[in-house]
Parts: structure tokens; sequence; C-alpha cells
């Protein structure tokens, strides 16, 4: 069905045989599955809108077992989709047809960590809350914090570059990760691994891979740079009765909040709704909007509350904001990241949903928002609009019963025109995987993506990691 609704033909790969499945039964013995039942939740993506037929699924625990399965895929012709966590939104980590998962869930053990640069090495199949616990044991903390981090990896945060809560204060994983191994598609292993903040030695191949999406090569460890852990945390939730004062609001934020600030997120009435009906949490602030939510994090929680304070009293008396809750024990603050953080979850239980994931300037964000819904009238159940103010990244989610071929027809190509026309990008952080891998050109020009084309040739000639994902194929003719 999923190829059939996206138009995909089977490419002329290999059909695995039970000779193969004997070999990989050699090579890792106990840690092949090919029980129909037990391959399918790896067989469909979190949001439940896309499906493959995988017949097999390997976990391996070392690279060099990686490096022994993709040498036998490569030679077969037998292609393959890497797995993390397959919290993937665009569904760029299930297979399309019968492609063989190789899961990187056994590959979950902390290499080294340096407690005085902050370097943590560790293989890629670690779950991202758990290196969080690991660090914070150590007075450290992960330089990303994403709403799935208790099921995605790391290896999977770098095959999609997540951006994330915490992009604003320390940044994207281009900045953050120092060093990474890679399998590549014939087997050869390619170490990056080093942990220097400055190597300026030739190509930096590991860029190559961050945001790769499993196209170029299996991602089998890291060096990450860990900043250490704020001891002074301070969360606000603020209502704005309209965006422009929303946008005033991040611009004071800025001014007063400085270096402590690490967090400013926005959230519609919509979306504030859709956690209050699914998920039955408590929204402090009744009747607002919009929401923002504004973190800071220092080291000296005194002089933290003191410059927060002099924000909120700013933002009161400019009539920016109309009401407002602090909170600075861990319990509360929880509880009000939830309301931003679990928007997502809340969605997947409205019904089908359309997600769109956008970078536009900042005060453009929820123009497009108004005009959707005003576009699509009753034929949506709900138009959402939320995201990463800081980041100038817009979540645009819209939800429907089911899947109909009028509503996306109404909303595509229209969104992707208008964020072209705004020079925008249409993904900001969830890569384009398997739905959106043909939409590359509104964003990339065809030169860009004729090079992406041919690096990907170089790597993977017979073309077996992750296909029908991310790059369109050269011979295709571009949509626009
Ligand atoms: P998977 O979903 O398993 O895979 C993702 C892609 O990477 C696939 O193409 C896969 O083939 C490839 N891949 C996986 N592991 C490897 C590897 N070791 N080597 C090479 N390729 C690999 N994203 C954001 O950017 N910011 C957010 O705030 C955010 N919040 C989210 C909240 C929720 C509730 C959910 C469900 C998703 C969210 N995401 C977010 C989407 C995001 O892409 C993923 O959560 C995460 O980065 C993917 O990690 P994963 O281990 O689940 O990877
Ligand atoms: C977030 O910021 C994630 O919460 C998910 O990137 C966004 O579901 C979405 O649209
Ligand atoms: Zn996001």
């Amino acid at each position: 069905l999923t190829a059939e609704r996206y138009g995909v033909s089977r490419l002329p790969f290999s059909e695995i045989s039970d000779e193969d499945i004997r070999h990989f039964k050699k090579l890792i013995p106990g840690r092949v599955v090919t029980h129909e039942g037990d391959l399918e939740a790896y067989n469909v993506d979190w949001l439940r809108t896309v499906r493959g037929r995988s017949k097999v699924l390997l976990k391996p625990r070392t690279t060099e077992e990686v490096s022994q399965i993709l040498k036998y895929c490569n030679e077969r012709d037998l292609a393959v989709t890497p797995q993390g966590g397959n919290t993937s939104l665009v569904g760029g980590s299930i297979p399309v047809f019968d492609e063989i998962l190789i899961s990187t869930a056994l590959m979950d053990q902390v290499i080294s960590f340096d407690d005085v640069s902050g370097a943590l090495v560790c293989q890629a199949g670690c779950i991202l809350e758990s290196l969080n616990q690991y660090l914070g044991e150590r007075g450290y903390t992960m330089p990303l914090d994403l709403g799935a981090k208790g099921s995605c990896h790391i290896g999977g945060n770098l095959a999609t570059n997540a951006g994330g809560l915490r992009l604003l204060r320390y940044g994207s994983l281009r900045g953050t990760v120092l060093g990474l191994e890679a399998v590549l598609p014939d087997g050869s292993i390619l170490n990056c691994l080093n942990s220097l903040r400055k190597d300026n030695t030739g190509y930096d191949l590991k860029q190559l891979f961050i945001g790769s999406e499993g196209t170029l090569g299996l991602i089998t460890a890291l060096s990450i740079l860990c900043p250490r852990k704020p001891s002074a945390v301070n969360v606000a939730l603020l209502g704005c009765e309209h965006f422009s004062k929303v946008l005033q609001l991040f611009t004071l934020c800025r001014d007063h909040l400085g270096e402590i600030l690490s967090a400013c997120e926005f959230m519609d009435s919509e979306s504030m709704r859709m956690v209050q009906t699914h998920l039955k949490l408590t929204n402090p602030l009744p009747d607002n909007a919009f929401y923002v939510l504004v973190e800071t994090s220092g080291s000296c929680g005194k002089h933290d509350e003191e410059k927060l304070n002099i924000f909120l009293e700013k933002a009161m008396e400019s009539g920016l904001v109309t009401s407002g809750t602090v909170a600075t024990d861990q319990a509360k603050i929880m509880s009000l990241w939830a309301l931003r953080e679990r928007i997502t979850e809340a969605l997947a239980h409205d019904g089908y949903v359309y997600k769109y994931d956008l970078s536009m300037p900042v005060e453009k964000l929820y123009t497009l928002v108004e005009e959707t819904r005003v576009r699509l009238g009753s034929s949506a159940q709900c138009v959402v609009g939320y995201g990463h103010l800081g980041d100038g990244n817009l979540h645009l989610n819209i939800t429907a019963k089911s899947h109909s071929d009028v509503l996306t027809s109404a909303l595509e190509p229209f969104v992707y025109e208008w964020t072209s026309q705004h020079s925008g990008s249409i993904s900001a952080e969830h890569g384009l995987g398997f739905k959106k891998r043909d939409h590359i050109y509104y964003s990339k020009s065809r030169g860009a993506v004729s090079i992406m084309q041919n690096l990907k040739h170089m790597l993977d000639p017979k073309g077996i990691m992750n296909p029908y994902k991310t790059i369109p194929p050269a011979e295709r003719t571009p949509g626009i």
C-alpha cells in the first residue's frame, strides 16, 4: 500500500534466500529475527503511516559484525535499511519493500567519557535518554534533547541531524559531534572517531554522514562534546494574545536573558487543546491564543532568577504577556515541558497526521498556519502550529479522520511552494526520508542535488543503502 500510494516500484535488488538467512545466523547467532509477528513493529513507522515488508532483521553488536553484514549484502545485491529507535517522522527508518533491516539496538555501549573535556564516545545504538542519565551522574548533560528521547538512538539522531529543544543553546550536531565511525556499503570501516575540538586536516568527512539518513553508510560509533549540567534551571510558560506579541517576546527574551536562555518554544491554542484532550494534561493558563515556553539554564540560581524576574516584569508591563507561570522545581518544570514536548504524541491520537517541518524567517512562521487553516476550511479536523521559535522552525500539523487524496492535494504543493517562496526549507530537522525525497528541489538547486547524487554513487555504487529515501535517483525528472 505504501509503495502504491507514493508511486514507487521495487528496484531489481536480489531477494533474500534461505541460504542468506543461514549465512546471517552463522555470523550473528541468536540475533537474526525472521518471525513475521516479531518483525511487525520494525516494519511500521512511529506514525503508523508507512509500512514495509522486510523478512529479516539483523541485530549486530560490533562494528566488525556490521562490516561483515554489509560486505555480504553488497556482494549479493541485497538492499538494507539501518534502523535505530524507529522514531523517524518521514518514513526513513522502515523498509519500503523487502530491504533487510539492520538494527543498532544491541550496539548500546558507552566506550569512554572524558570528564575534563566532556567528550563522550559511544556506540550508535545508545538511547538518548540513557546517555543523558549516564552523563547526569557525572555532572554533564547531552547537548540535544527531544520528545523521542526515551526511544531514539544517538546514531539515529546523527543520521537525521536531529535538532530538538536545546539547539538554541548548544547548536546543532554539526558542531557538537567531534568524530564518528561508519561502515560503508562495501563493508569497509571509515574511522573518523577522534575527539578533537579542532582538526583542519582535509575535508571533514563526518559531516557527510550527519544528516545522510542511512543512505551513505551505517554509523556505528561517535564522539560528542557534552556541556556541564546546568545547576540552575527555570522554566516560564507565558500566554500571548497575538503572534506579533510572541515575536516581540522572543526579542525581549534575548535582550534580558542573554547567555542563560536555553530554549524558546511556542505553541498555539490548538496545540494546547490537543495535549489537553488526548493526554489529559492541565493547561495552567487557559484561554490564550499563543503560549511561549522560555527556559533558562545557568550555574547560579540567584543570578538567573533575578534576570528572569526582570524579564517577566518587562513582559507584563509592556502588555506582551497576558498571563504566566514560573517553575523552578523539577516536577513543575517537567509538567510545563510536557505541554510542549508531547504535542506530537497527542496529535497521533487525533487521527491521520499530515506533518510539515519547515524553517523560514521567524516573522512569517504563523502566517502559513493561518493561510492553511483558511484554505482547508472544514476539510481538516485540526490545523496546529508550534515549534522552535528561537530556531525559526515551524511544525505545521494537520489532522484528518483518515488519509485523503483531496486533502493531500489541497496541502501539496501549496505548503512547499509557500515555504520555497519565502526562502525557507521544507525540512528543518526531520529529514526527507521516504515521504519527502522528491520535494528536495523546493529547497536545493538541481546543481546541488546532482552533486549529492554523485556522492551517493561514489560511496554506494550499487545503491543498497536505504534505497528510495532522501536523494532522488539521477535519471528522474524533478517535480518542479
Ligand atoms: P530512526 O527513526 O530509526 O532512523 C532515522 C533515519 O536514520 C532513517 O533513515 C534510518 O535509516 C537512519 N539511521 C538510523 N540509525 C542509523 C545509523 N546508525 N547509521 C545510519 N543511518 C541510521 N526530530 C528532531 O529533529 N527534533 C525533535 O524535536 C524531534 N522530536 C521528535 C519527537 C517525537 C515524539 C518523535 C516520534 C520524533 C521526533 N523527532 C524529532 C524525529 C527524529 O528524527 C527522531 O526522533 C530521531 O532523531 C531519530 O532517531 P532514531 O534512532 O529513532 O532513528
Ligand atoms: C518537536 O519539535 C518535534 O516536537 C516533532 O520535532 C514535531 O511532530 C512534529 O511535527
Ligand atoms: Zn521539532
